[in-house]
C-alpha cells in the first residue's frame, strides 16, 4: 500500500523518482525518432514502483502538479543531455496530467524547463489525454497555443476511448495522435479494429497530423498498421521502456 505521506517525502528528496523511456520508431526508416518519458518510483522500501500504482493517488491528493513538473524537468535535462553527448536528436515525449493542463503557471514552468535544461523546445512533446483534452476545451486550446507559438510540439494520448469531437479536434493545435492500445491489441482478428484505425489513420493525415501506434506487440500488428498507413509504432515488439542506459546505448547504436 503506497501512502500519501510517503509520495510527500519522496517528491521531496532526490532521485526516487526515475524515468524510464520506451522508443518511438518510424516506420518507414525503422530509427528510433521520439521517446516517451514514463516515470517510475524508485520506493526504498517496495523497489521500482510502476505508475499505475501512484499517479492515481498523486492525481487525488493534488502532488501530481509537483511530480509533473519533477518529470518535465528530468526529461529535459536528460534529452539535452543526450544531445549534447553527440546522440541523435530525438522527440522526447512528456505526459502531462489533466491537473497540469489546467495549472496556471504551466507555460512559465515548461519555459524554466527548457531554459534550465538548454534543451530546444522543437523536441519537445506535450502529452494530454482525450478526456483532458474535453475538461475545458476552450482553455486548453488557449494554452496550447501558447505552447505551440514557443516552438512546443503536442500530441493526444489514448485517442479512440474519450470524446473528443471532430469539431475540436481540428481546433487542437497538436501534431499528433496516439491511437490507444485497446485498437492495436486485436486488430489482427477483428476487422472493426482494423477499420477504426484506418479511419483514424486517414482523418489524422487529412489534418495533417502524424499518427502513432501505442501498445504494438506482434509483426502482425506491424504490419497492419504500416498498411493502414500509421507514421510511427510504440511498443514491446520495437522495445519495453528503457532504464537511461539502455536508453543511451539504443540512441548510439542508431548513429
Ligand atoms: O509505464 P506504464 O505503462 O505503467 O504507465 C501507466 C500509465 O501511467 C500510463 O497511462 C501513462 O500515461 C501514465 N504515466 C506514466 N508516466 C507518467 C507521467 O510522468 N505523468 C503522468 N501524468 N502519467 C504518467
Ligand atoms: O497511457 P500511456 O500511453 O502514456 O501509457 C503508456 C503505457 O503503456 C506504459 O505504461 C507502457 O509501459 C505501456 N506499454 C507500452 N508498450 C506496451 C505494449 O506493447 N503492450 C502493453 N500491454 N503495454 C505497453
Ligand atoms: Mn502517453
Ligand atoms: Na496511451
Amino acid at each position: 500500500l503506497i501512502l500519501e505521506g510517503e509520495l510527500r517525502l519522496a517528491l521531496q528528496g532526490e532521485g526516487q523518482l526515475v524515468l524510464h523511456y520506451q522508443p518511438q520508431a518510424d516506420l518507414g526508416s525503422g530509427k528510433v525518432v521520439g521517446l516517451e518519458a514514463l516515470v517510475r518510483w524508485n520506493h526504498p522500501r517496495l523497489g521500482l514502483v510502476p505508475p499505475a500504482q501512484f499517479i492515481p493517488l498523486a492525481e487525488s491528493c493534488g502532488l501530481i502538479i509537483k511530480l509533473g513538473e519533477q518529470v518535465l524537468r528530468m526529461a529535459c535535462h536528460q534529452a539535452a543531455a543526450w544531445q549534447r553527448a553527440g546522440l541523435p536528436p530525438v522527440t522526447v515525449a512528456v505526459n502531462l496530467a489533466a491537473a497540469q493542463w489546467s495549472q496556471s503557471n504551466l507555460l512559465a514552468i515548461v519555459k524554466s524547463a527548457l531554459a534550465e535544461s538548454g534543451l530546444d523546445p522543437q523536441w519537445l512533446e506535450l502529452e494530454l489525454t482525450e478526456s483532458t483534452s474535453m475538461h475545458d476545451p476552450s482553455a486548453t486550446i488557449k494554452v496550447m497555443a501558447n505552447l505551440r507559438a514557443m516552438g512546443v510540439h503536442m500530441s493526444i494520448d489514448d485517442f479512440g476511448t474519450g470524446y473528443c469531437n471532430l469539431n475540436y479536434l481540428k481546433r487542437f493545435p497538436v501534431d499528433k495522435l496516439k491511437i490507444d492500445r485497446s485498437f492495436v491489441m486485436e486488430i489482427t482478428t477483428d476487422p472493426d479494429d482494423l477499420a477504426i484505425s484506418r479511419t483514424v489513420v486517414a482523418i489524422a493525415h487529412q489534418l495533417r497530423l502524424e499518427v502513432v501506434a501505442e501498445g504494438v506487440e506482434t509483426e502482425g500488428q506491424l504490419a497492419l498498421l504500416a498498411d493502414a498507413g500509421c507514421d510511427l509504432i510504440q511498443g514491446y515488439f520495437f522495445s519495453r521502456p528503457l532504464a537511461v542506459e539502455a536508453c543511451t546505448a539504443l540512441l548510439s547504436a542508431g548513429t
